[in-house]
């Protein structure tokens, strides 16, 4: 017997979170259904998640917690794992980058490639906060301080070891013109090219010494192995790469597709090949970078108010209604939007008023007619065999979308031949022919094309929204269907359930849309937290002035921050730094007569005195100047 094909593909591994979005569902539901679609397809799978467990910042919030990294990573990774399961999420494997078998890997990767002279010790250079013990790269820091506690940071540097990238670029260069099907969508090459290979590759730094939640290098116990190579490499310790036991690895590896968000596609196209040609090993077959789901073009996330537990939505709306959306939504290797509206209004279009009707309709006149039971079809018309031509060209079209990773448009394809059988059942009018006794066979055939179109287009739909087509396998009563039977015909008779059991209620659009409507004000509105009390005394060691704003101009070094010269009365003049660049301009800024802390000690930002402070109202989106109209140097009380 000939072994079946194998079909190795992954998902990036995930940070640990307990607020993962709708935006991280979509990875993770896409790889799903190509996962569900190849096995369906009959390839041997394997599909691969898991989570991105070491760095800084989890051991500063383990540490805020009162617990160990692990102790407090695990709850984290057992919500995670819930909501997979939430989606119908059937991965193979979950990888944890603490697992031991993962550890010791990258132990042995790091050796190898250390022993063969490809990492060698140098200096990192970058901020550093000493009370968190943390270092920043420029872009990190807020107002030239610490992002996380607001100290003074300074430059130093810390023994690491790096990867020699710069030495594998030219036979990067040659695979990738050989291969210009690693990148997909291929488009994204060039943007890797120029912005990355053309200016020429920097050494990359795979350890550090001052982050200590990490994986400790075998040849200097000081240093932990530092992001990258960590993380990547769990494609292969997942299958037992360098252990005792590989033969998953010799079995599925190289990778079909590992697929990731466009924002590291650079790290799996650029320093991941490097790795394993640096190891010696077989690069995947593609990587696709795709795109970002959106809401109103922005990030998701809870600072922003726009975060809801994609598990609410699988509570309202049934998990399908969620997959389909995240498969259906996203066009090829680009952005697309989300909203909750938006979602439902899909929904109810094409799972409902399309695939829903359809079944509901076809099994009522199946038991209104016939008791729930339809022989084959024996006298084809020519509509009839147009449909079926139709319906039978439906797999192979979806097949080369599928694989060209083009879901949103195999979903179409399905979706396209629904809406025709939705138009025959207009076309052929079974309730005339229900009341001639003469065109009953007429009728029993006409039921049987569309029973055996709805069932072929439920193989095809199986791997993208199952649990809707194994409740449509069930109310058909043809649950052996798969691949290997979706030739039209193959079904003898059909004898459908009693009463059809409807897919996906209708949900009210307008009234939804008001509910979400109020739901999003009362989001807007400012939440009011207290400080604890202070008595009038406190209050009355701030001085505030009115004072004019004479000039102003942004800080040479931070976009966010105006420099400014504000006369605060009796011909004193401040210098004044505020981060409010993003909301005034400097030109209208001038001639305001604004409110000053004038008592406040001088600081230095970003390198420019600041002597005092300027009282603004803020709501976490918006900043306004606080305005007045008495004359310079009056007095706040
Ligand atoms: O990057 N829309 O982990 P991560 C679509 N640990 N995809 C989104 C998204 C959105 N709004 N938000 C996030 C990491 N994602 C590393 C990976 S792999 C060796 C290491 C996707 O938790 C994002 O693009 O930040 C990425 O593919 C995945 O969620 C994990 O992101």
């Amino acid at each position: 017997m000939s072994e079946n094909k194998t079909y190795y593909i992954t998902t990036p591994i995930y940070y640990p979170s307990d607020n993962f979005h709708i935006g991280h569902c979509y990875t993770t539901v896409t790889a799903d259904a190509l996962a569900r679609y190849k096995k369906l397809k009959g390839y041997d799978v394997y599909f691969l998640t898991g989570s991105d467990e070491h760095g800084q910042k989890i051991e500063d919030r383990a540490k805020k917690a009162g617990c160990t990294p692990k102790e407090f990573i695990d709850p984290i990774i057992d919500n995670a794992k819930d909501l997979w399961k939430s989606l119908d999420i059937n991965y193979d494997k979950f990888i944890r980058t603490t697992d031991e078998e993962h550890v010791a890997c990258v132990q042995k990767i790091m050796q190898k490639l250390y022993d063969q002279g490809d990492i060698y010790k140098g200096a990192y250079e970058g901020w550093y906060c000493t009370p968190c013990e943390s270092f920043w790269t420029e872009s990190q820091l807020v107002d030239g301080k610490c992002p996380d506690c607001g100290r003074e940071v300074k430059l130093m540097k810390e023994d690491a070891y790096f990867l020699k990238l710069s030495k594998y670029q030219p036979q990067l260069e040659a695979y990738l013109k050989e291969h210009p099907e690693l990148m997909q969508p291929e488009t994204r090459y060039n943007e890797m090219y120029n912005n990355f290979l053309k200016p020429g590759l920097k050494d990359l730094c795979v350890s550090r010494t001052s982050v200590k939640w990490g994986i400790p290098v075998t040849f200097d116990p000081e240093q932990t192995v530092y992001v990258w190579v960590d993380a990547l490499s769990n494609y292969i310790s997942a299958l037992g790469y360098l252990s005792d036991d590989d033969s998953l690895f010799q079995k599925y590896w190289p990778a079909n597709l590992h697929l990731v968000g466009k924002e590291i596609f650079r790290f799996h196209t650029i320093i991941w090949p490097i790795m394993l040609m640096a190891l010696n090993i077989p690069l995947p077959q593609k990587v696709y970078g795709h795109g970002w789901l959106t809401i109103g073009g922005g990030k998701i996330s809870k600072s922003k108010g726009n975060y809801k537990d994609p598990r609410e939505f699988v509570k309202d709306y049934g998990v399908d209604a969620v997959r389909y959306f995240l498969l259906s939504e996203v066009p090829f290797g680009s952005d697309g939007n989300f909203s909750e509206l938006l979602m439902v209004e899909r929904r109810n279009s094409d799972l409902c008023n399309v695939l829903g009707n359809l079944v509901n309709r076809t099994i009522s006149m199946a038991n209104k007619y016939f008791g729930g039971t339809v022989s084959k079809n024996v006298n084809l018309t020519d509509l009839d065999k147009e449909v079926i031509a139709y319906l039978e060209a439906m797999d192979k079209e979806v097949d080369e979308k599928v694989e060209a990773l083009n879901i949103p448009n195999a979903l179409s394809l399905i979706f396209d031949r629904l809406q025709r059988l939705n138009k025959y059942i207009d076309e052929t009018e079974p309730w005339k022919l229900a009341k001639d006794e003469a065109s009953l066979p007429r009728l029993n055939d006409v039921l049987y094309t569309i029973l055996e179109g709805v069932r072929l287009c439920a193989v095809e739909l199986e791997a993208f929204i199952p649990s809707t087509v194994a409740n449509i396998y069930r109310q058909l009563n043809v649950e052996g269907s798969s691949f290997a039977n979706n030739q039209f015909g193959n079904t003898d008779s059909y004898k459908v359930v009693e009463k059809p059991e409807i897919l996906f209620a209708r949900i009210d659009e307008k009234e939804l849309a008001k509910k979400l409507e109020e739901a999003e004000k009362e989001a807007a509105a400012p939440v009011i937290e207290h400080l604890p009390e202070i008595g009038i005394e406190d209050f009355a060691k701030v001085e505030m002035t009115v004072g004019e704003v004479k000039e102003s101009k942004k800080h040479e070094k931070a976009d966010k921050l105006l420099v400014s010269k504000i006369d605060i009365g009796n011909g004193e003049i401040r210098q004044i730094v505020s981060g409010i660049a993003e909301h005034v301009k400097p030109e209208e800024f001038v001639g305001k007569k604004v409110i000053v802390v004038t008592n406040l000690k001088p600081v230095k930002i970003r390198g420019v005195d600041s002597e005092g402070m300027v009282v603004c109202a803020e709501n976490g989106k918006e900043i306004e100047v606080i305005t007045s109209s008495l004359p310079v140097g009056s007095k706040l009380r």
